[in-house]
């Protein structure tokens, strides 16, 4: 049987203050309490970055549960129609629906089914006032308003920007030929995971093609700016650090 023989070629960089993960790098990793599903580390404090993104992969009776009492956690479904379960309720998820989980917070997420799920988690920051509730959502309901006026970039605020919520997580929505208006640089770190479309992205002085499954890391302050190509909107999803100053709390 012949195989297409490999190239070593990737688009992946690791750098100290940026990180482009392309699909082709991806190694899965179980964890010791979960069953029948994998991560893939994304991003991680390994590389510099002080919160984690992670790609899960559920198969048939998956189960997954926090796996640091600190951490706060965001998940993204991007397939499949997983249960997430609290102390007194649970939700049925399906594609596009999204839960945000305060720290110290006992849930567990199940999937009868495949499923891939799109996970941000971050030691929660208190500021001293009562933490988040447990939040649900789902992509298509939060309205998209044109980023600094701009209609080629539509931006989708999942998270309230209240002093509850230590972090931003976001949804750019850009039509073909749209940018970022500014090349923006600050001392809150990203972390990206393209869902749809390709662009190019300005990291430092570096810019790279970039298609959808692609992860990116933006260390503080890191210099970034992006374009988006290709005849169809491209769509990217992103973590920033909010309501909270450089060292907090
Ligand atoms: O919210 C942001 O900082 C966003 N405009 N940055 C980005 O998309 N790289
Ligand atoms: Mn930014």
């Amino acid at each position: 049987m012949s195989k297409t023989p490999h190239t070593g070629m990737s688009r992946t960089t690791v750098a100290a203050n940026h990180a482009l993960i392309a699909p082709e790098s991806h190694v899965p990793i179980s964890m010791p309490t979960w069953a029948n599903a994998t991560a893939v580390v994304l991003i991680s404090p390994e590389m510099g970055a002080k919160f984690t993104q992670w790609l899960i992969r559920c198969q048939t009776n998956a189960r997954i549960d926090p796996l640091r009492a600190s951490d706060e956690t965001f998940v993204l479904v991007l397939a499949g129609e997983p249960v997430i379960s609290l102390e007194d309720e649970s939700w049925r998820l399906s594609t596009e629906d999204f839960v945000a989980l305060p720290a110290a917070t006992s849930w567990q997420i199940t999937s009868t089914a495949d499923a891939d799920l799109l996970v941000f988690s971050k030691p929660y920051v208190d500021v001293g006032d009562a933490p988040p509730q447990p939040l649900r959502g789902s992509l298509e309901d939060v309205p998209a308003e044109p980023f600094l006026g701009d209609p080629a970039a539509l931006l989708k605020v999942l998270l309230p920007d209240e002093k509850a919520f230590d972090w931003g997580i976001n949804v750019f929505e850009f039509k073909p030929g749209g940018t970022l208006p500014q090349v923006e640089s600050h001392f809150m770190e990203h972390g990206l995971y393209l869902l749809a479309g390709e662009g190019v992205y300005r990291l430092g002085e570096d810019w790279y093609p970039v298609t959808a499954g692609d992860a990116i890391w933006m260390g503080a302050y890191l210099p970034q700016w992006f374009a988006a190509t290709g005849k169809h909107n491209t769509r990217y999803i992103y973590y920033k650090e909010m309501q909270r100053a450089p060292i907090a709390p």
